[in-house]
């Protein structure tokens, strides 16, 4: 066995970071919609993030945020004339059309692919899957501009395979690691992949009726074919519809899991029974702390995100458990998770951070990292400016400084004067973090 490790990458957020009121089914994004952020906090929030687990010994990368406007997206609509005149022609619209154009979600790098690790795929590389995140307008677009990322930063085809995106239809709607966790006794042992979907597209029985459902079993299965995971290792588990209906519309929203912990609510799955027996069968061992609504209700599980939160190694069969602010101050929750680290159980330590600019926007600690894990002959071969420590948190601590607002409405969206400042900053952000020409604005605008 190789020794690997857990790396996450969080997303940087962009400059351009506001409350679009962008994501039906998503509770805070449609309630939080026209409030006027501040993406410098949002950047700074996330960035300390960042900083203290790298303080904490764990392997912490940056992935940087995407240029928006997109402005390729209108020119393919047939909007024509210079930059800023396609700006003001959206100006005075109403529409969301411009303001999804300028959303900053692919901060929320659990949706920008899924990863299974060497350990578990047939040809030994570590395996990537951009989201096509067809679900929703403002998302679909990333797609491309993530492969160009992550391409930039696990290069070595030696060691990594990047997949694009499924086709962009509902029937392979994907959304990322969001609705994928492996589980394993050691990261650099084969493991058990499982992926959680929202409804079958062909033939399914169960859907939900008020939210949609943003991932199909389709599109997991052709993610784990992708990915040459062996059946006997690999699960695939339908989410409750009634949860999505509650605003639960990512997996990761409602269930948790690390190494040989699972930690989800109740009523997570359509069919728990069935899916905790399947789990354990292959994946031995497998330890699943399992919340009562009785305790934690659904709705307090989406308005805190507890489940969002990430769960962490600390060696010796103990794990930490990194939590959003919203959880202290849901006092069912914070009852909950005190009790929790007293259990004796495996989670022994939950540490709580503010993040309460992408909170707002549906976006807690897990939505915010991509997990990968590595071998250290791996993690060599990722690119190396990109890796957190003291000295790229203050570079990039002054970068936010330097060029992020500290108030973003919406109707501030079409200034042209932030289309200059977003380009300034991202074109020195991809030599802070060597990525090389990965933005439509230093490729003649083009987004292919
Ligand atoms: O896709 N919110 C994101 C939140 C993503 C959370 N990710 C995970 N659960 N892994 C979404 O719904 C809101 C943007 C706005 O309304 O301005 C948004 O896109």
């Amino acid at each position: 066995m190789n020794h690997a490790f857990e790396a996450n990458f969080d997303g940087l957020v962009g400059p351009t970071h506001h409350y679009g009121g962008h994501s039906f089914g998503n509770v805070a994004s449609t309630s939080n919609a026209a409030h006027i952020a501040n993406p410098r906090a949002a950047a700074l929030q996330g960035l300390a993030k960042m900083k203290a687990l790298a303080d904490l010994g764990y392997r912490q990368g940056v992935l940087p945020p995407q240029e928006r406007p997109a402005l390729w997206v209108l020119r393919d609509m047939g909007y024509t004339g210079t930059d800023n005149e396609i700006i003001g022609l959206q100006a005075n619209t109403q529409s969301g059309l411009f303001a999804g154009l300028c959303s900053a979600s692919s901060m929320w790098t659990a949706n920008a692919a899924t990863v299974s690790p060497s350990a578990d795929t047939a040809d030994g590389r570590v395996h990537f899957s951009v989201a096509n995140l067809t679900s929703k307008f403002h998302r679909s677009i990333e797609a491309p501009q993530t492969r160009r990322s992550l391409a930039a930063i696990f290069a070595s085809d030696a060691h990594f395979t990047i997949h694009a995106a499924l086709p962009q239809h509902a029937a392979l709607g994907d959304e990322g690691a969001a609705n994928h966790t492996r589980l394993s006794h050691a990261y650099g042992e084969p493991g058990t992949e499982f992926f959680v979907y929202g409804a079958r597209f062909w033939g399914g029985q169960h859907a939900p009726q008020r939210y949609p459902a943003r991932q199909t079993l389709e599109a997991s299965q052709a993610i784990a074919r992708r990915h040459g995971l062996a059946a006997e290792r690999t699960v695939f588990a339908q989410q409750n519809p009634a949860v999505i209906d509650a605003g639960v519309f990512h997996n990761d929203v409602i269930a948790v899991g690390n190494l040989d912990v699972l930690f989800c609510h109740e009523l997570a799955f359509l069919d728990a029974p069935a899916v905790y027996a399947e789990l354990r069968q292959k994946q031995a061992g497998l330890q699943i702390i399992e919340v009562p609504e009785s305790e934690v209700s659904v709705a307090d599980a989406v308005r805190s995100y507890l489940f969002n939160s990430q769960l962490l190694d600390k060696g010796q069969g103990k794990q930490r458990l990194i939590v959003p602010e919203e959880c202290r101050s849901t006092p069912a929750v914070w009852a909950f998770l005190e009790e929790l680290q007293a259990s004796g159980g495996p989670i022994n330590e939950v540490l709580v951070f503010d993040l309460k600019q992408s909170m707002q926007n549906g976006g807690g600690p897990a939505c915010l990292r991509l997990r990968v894990a590595l071998t250290e002959r791996e993690a060599a071969a990722v690119n190396p400016a990109v890796w957190m420590n003291d000295a790229l948190h203050e570079r990039l601590t002054h970068w936010v400084c330097r060029h992020y607002r500290d108030r973003l409405g919406v109707a501030d969206l079409a200034d042209p004067a932030l289309l200059i400042e977003v380009r300034t900053a991202l074109d020195e952000l991809t030599q802070l973090l060597e990525l090389g020409s990965i933005y439509p604005f230093q490729r003649d605008g083009s987004d292919a």
